[in-house]
């Protein structure tokens, strides 16, 4: 695997092709709706995507989440689950996967990302503590609120603007860093949350020379960096192609090299590690392992399993494997920047440069005539919806939620509308047929009305609030 960075066939010989590694085996139907059935499903759904029954889907981008397709292998561990209750041999096969892969000393396995971060934000945190982040993630920061933790977003300011095209917007602006540590003092900081990719900034990658600064900030001022792994994989392929001296490395080795960056990392292995289900927690440090061990026999399950059976550790442990397959990434990326040139074309506005796992359409952009608190990214998920059965995701005002000490809405610079593409389960006609949509309702914007929130719940409002069209 070393230094060997593959090719496609058609790239051998001097051609653009990003087609997959894999063939398909299995397939599952689909259902044709009409345009009455959408609005019927999109009204008792509160106009939220995520209340809608997924049989009324037509092409699922709502999340990269746990709806990736498992390859042959990783079923065929399915069947070698240990379903004993401790030290199944699962967790061990796991355990040396992470260690391999990620080069954690210490593992403990968890249901799936949010439960390594309740974990992590109860062992780290206490109460008043900062905690200075690459933007914040609504399960992360709420974890880390939940502790006690006061969230600072401390990512470079390009990251809040749509067509800013650096290449790493996922980067710590240290400036920001170094003013809250001048200001609040070394100890009230709990520990640098860095997040590879920034999802909610699209998908945009954090270099390693920003891993390595932060790592000798972090060093100077003896404070923890503690990593969000869910797509680093991910971020390791804009290394290895947007900075210099990593051309020549694999997808593995510069996971492996940011790792050895920070002093742990929380995982939702739902993404990057192609499972249904699953994540995991990783520090190196013996005691904080210690108190995270015995956290999580109260929360998820006895420290050889976390909340999985046998079989989906066993899973995790193929699919880590498979996820740092140079192949793999390139045609997992190239996908996403398939449908991304598809929408360039047509003059789309959207988050740039396109990031790892999904579209972000700029929604503001699609719609001046709303004002933010109409809704214009929900808005924009129910009119794709409605065009052709396509489900996304806001990422706007409605998740941002609201501020913990004031109670009013979070007004987030970006309001975006999330096409997130599932890995090694949609085909190029499928992302023809997204890129046709965006463009219809695109060229229908002109008629958005906006929406009105009449149901609000008190967590993570995004996954159950309701709304009327105004
Ligand atoms: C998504 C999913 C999950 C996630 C993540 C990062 C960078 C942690 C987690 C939590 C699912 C999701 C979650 C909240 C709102 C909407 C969707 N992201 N860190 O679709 O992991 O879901 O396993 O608990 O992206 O982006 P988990």
């Amino acid at each position: 695997m070393s230094g060997s960075v593959h090719r496609t066939m058609g790239q051998q010989s001097g051609r653009r092709s990003w087609a997959e590694p894999w063939k398909i085996k299995m397939v599952e139907p689909l259902r044709m709706t009409r345009r009455g059935d959408r609005e019927r499903a999109l009204a008792e759904a509160g106009h939220n995507t995520f209340l809608l029954r997924s049989d009324d889907v037509y092409i699922d981008l709502l999340t990269d989440s746990g709806t990736g397709a498992m390859s042959d292998r990783q079923w065929a561990g399915m069947m070698v689950g240990d379903e004993a209750y401790a030290g199944s041999r699962n967790f061990y096969r796991l355990e040396e996967a992470i260690q391999r892969w990620y080069g954690y000393r210490h593992i403990v396995p968890t249901h799936q990302g949010r439960g390594a971060e309740h974990l992590i934000s109860q062992a780290a945190i206490r109460r008043g503590q900062y905690v200075p982040g690459n933007m914040y993630f609504t399960t992360t920061r709420l974890h880390q609120e939940l502790a006690g933790g006061i969230f600072a977003d401390v990512i470079v300011d390009a990251a809040h603007d749509p067509a800013d095209r650096s290449p790493f917007k996922g980067d710590v602006d240290l400036g920001k860093l170094e003013k809250l540590v001048g200001e609040h003092g070394a100890s009230s900081v709990a520990y640098v949350s860095l997040a590879a990719t920034v999802n909610m900034a699209g998908g945009q990658p954090v270099s390693m020379g920003n891993v390595r600064a932060l790592r000798e900030f972090c060093d100077r001022h003896g404070i923890r960096l503690f990593l969000d792994a869910t797509r680093l994989v991910e971020n390791a392929f804009f290394i290895q192609e947007r900075e210099p001296g990593y051309a020549g490395k694999s997808i593995a080795e510069i996971v492996r090299e940011f790792c050895d960056c920070t002093d742990g990392a929380w995982m939702s292995a739902k993404k990057d590690s192609l499972v249904n289900i699953g994540g995991w927690l990783a520090v190196n440090d013996r005691s904080l392992f210690e108190e995270l061990r015995n956290l999580v026999v109260v929360y998820e399950g006895l420290h050889t399993y976390g909340g999985l059976a046998g079989r989906d550790m066993e899973a995790m442990a193929i699919g880590i494997g498979e996820s740092m397959e140079d192949d793999h990434v390139r045609s997992r990326i190239g996908q996403v920047r398939y449908l991304g040139e598809l929408l360039e074309d047509w003059g789309i506005p959207m988050v740039q440069p396109v990031g790892g796992h999904a579209i972000f359409l700029d929604a503001r952009a699609f719609y001046p005539q709303l004002a933010q608190d109409q809704f214009p990214a929900q808005t924009l998920a129910a009119e794709l919806y409605l065009d052709s059965g396509i489900r996304a995701m806001e990422r706007g005002v409605v998740s941002a939620g609201r501020d913990a000490v004031t109670g009013g809405h979070h007004y987030p610079k970006l309001e975006l509308t999330r096409l997130t593409i599932p890995r090694r389960v949609y085909t190029q006609a499928h992302m023809d047929v997204v890129a046709e949509s965006v463009k219809a309702v695109f060229d229908g914007r002109a008629a958005a009305r906006g929406l009105r929130m009449v149901y609000e719940p008190r967590y993570l409002r995004f996954f159950q609030a309701r709304f009327d069209p105004l």
